[in-house]
């Protein structure tokens, strides 16, 4: 079969990808296992990015693949509406198990952006609920990715992702990002200058009366913009005003959470305790779509309440599906067996000092790092953004590395289970690149 001509007329319509551009030539993955990917035509591929930032035990691990195909046989479906089955209550106990205190609760969902809308509404249905409902404004941050539906949109800071889409949601606004070249480039983990970018809060706040603001949304370490790390003292200030001006700090945890920075969660890396948090990719080691809201106890239960009835009229048809139960289970057996939720701790020095060896590099102007997480940024081409960060990632995969481009940034998150070796190959691979690059 001639796959490139049958591609090019291809109903799939990718998704966040050049279609025209990516049919012509195609990049085709076929099978994974472990740290691997194998493409179509059996070449072997080192995955430095996670599939897509999701894959933190690595690739097809036993449990998780039993743990589907066994629930799979038993049952496929049932609703969570009025009805529930087991595992759904059991995955539910275990994440709170080993989320922060008091985030003893959680909203299923089937992926990060849906969990980000729900964030939202949550947020906003328990100002109401507290006797606060004139906050409806909803706070992001210039940079921030949150998915693409349209909460998570509207409060998103990536300007190609709202551009076309029209106004979306009412009464939305975004305080400054938190990226400094000037003054921080090449910082090993978080930057020493920009805790005042906390302070665009208190302006933002201002200008809009912080008593019609119910909740700021901010990825602890912005991820889809390039790996931006909050300065010192950044998230810390974030917090302060928060709770000062009684607005919900929800955090993004998509990328963060699931041992990323080498805790569970950012918000144990950081010290700094949010109000809700999102998660998905990592939750189910990306097998099956599954995302999650963690909800702080006094939020609940001002929920609980109320007269008895439905308490939040949201979810969906797959909240608590048991197949992304069941690998949700299956992964978090998988990272307590093998320590991978603390793992990323023992080897970020490794990872880091590998990442900036990349310093004085061939059009690198910054190189950034936390955890198990980092991003080079490259001087754009004259005229052409993006071109250099793209040649330089199809350089890599032809070379056997996947790594993942946005923009004129090069970003790195490898399964959590990476050897040295492997860490040193991938940036061995981008320095080769690098210097391929015109
Ligand atoms: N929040 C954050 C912080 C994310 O990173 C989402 C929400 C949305 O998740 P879903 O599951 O709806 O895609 C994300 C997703 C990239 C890239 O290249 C990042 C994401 C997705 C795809 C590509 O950086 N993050």
């Amino acid at each position: 079969m001639n796959k490139r001509v049958d591609l090019q007329a291809s109903a799939f319509w990718m998704p966040y990808t050049a279609n025209r551009q990516f049919k012509k030539a195609p990049r085709l993955l076929a099978r994974a296992e472990g740290m691997y990917y194998w493409t179509a035509d059996g070449r072997q591929v080192l995955d430095g990015q996670a599939g897509l930032w999701c894959v933190n035990a690595g690739h097809c691990r036993p449990k998780i693949v039993q743990a589907v195909q066994k629930q799979v046989a038993e049952m496929d479906f049932a609703p969570t509406f009025n009805m529930g089955h087991p595992i759904a209550f059991e995955f539910a106990e275990r994440l709170a198990g080993i989320a922060p205190d008091r985030f003893t609760r959680v909203f299923f969902t089937n992926s990060g952006s849906e969990s980000a809308d729900t964030a939202l509404k949550i947020a906003l249905a328990y100002q109401r609920a507290r006797g606060e409902g004139q906050r409806f404004r909803l706070i992001g941050r210039e940079r921030g990715y949150h998915g693409v539906n349209f909460g998570g949109m509207a409060v998103g800071g990536i300007p190609a992702n709202r551009k076309v889409f029209g106004p979306g949601v009412a009464g939305v606004a975004h305080i400054r990002h938190t990226h400094d070249l000037q003054r921080n480039a090449f910082s090993r983990g978080q930057p020493q200058h920009g805790a005042e970018f906390a302070d665009t809060l208190e302006q933002v706040c201002a200008f809009h009366d912080p008593s019609t603001v119910a909740a700021v949304i901010v990825e602890p370490v912005a991820g889809s913009a390039g790996v931006l790390v909050p300065p010192k003292g950044y998230l810390e200030r974030l917090r302060e005003i928060c709770t000062k001006h009684g607005i919900l700090l929800i955090f993004d945890e998509v990328i963060t959470g699931f041992g990323r920075l080498g805790q569970p969660f950012a918000s144990q890396r950081f010290g700094v305790m949010p109000d809700l948090f999102t998660v998905a990719k990592g939750m189910t080691n990306g097998t099956v779509p599954m995302g999650a809201v963690f909800v702080k106890d006094s939020i609940y239960e001002s929920f609980m309440d109320a007269p008895e009835g439905i308490e939040l009229f949201h979810g969906y048809t797959y909240s608590g599906h048991p197949l992304a139960c069941a690998a949700g289970i299956g992964t978090l057996d998988t990272y307590a067996d093998e320590g991978l939720l603390t793992r990323g701790a023992s080897l970020e020095k490794t990872f880091e000092d590998a990442i900036h060896s990349l310093k004085g590099a061939r059009h690198v102007i910054d190189v950034r790092n936390l955890g198990l997480m980092g991003a080079v940024e490259l001087e754009p081409r004259p005229g052409q953004p993006g071109a250099r960060a793209y040649e330089a990632f199809l350089k890599c995969f032809e070379a056997g590395v996947l790594v993942r481009y946005t923009g004129d940034t090069l970003a790195f998150s490898p399964p959590l289970i990476v050897e040295k070796a492997q860490i040193e190959r991938i940036f061995d691979a981008v320095g080769d690149a690098l210097k391929a690059v015109h």
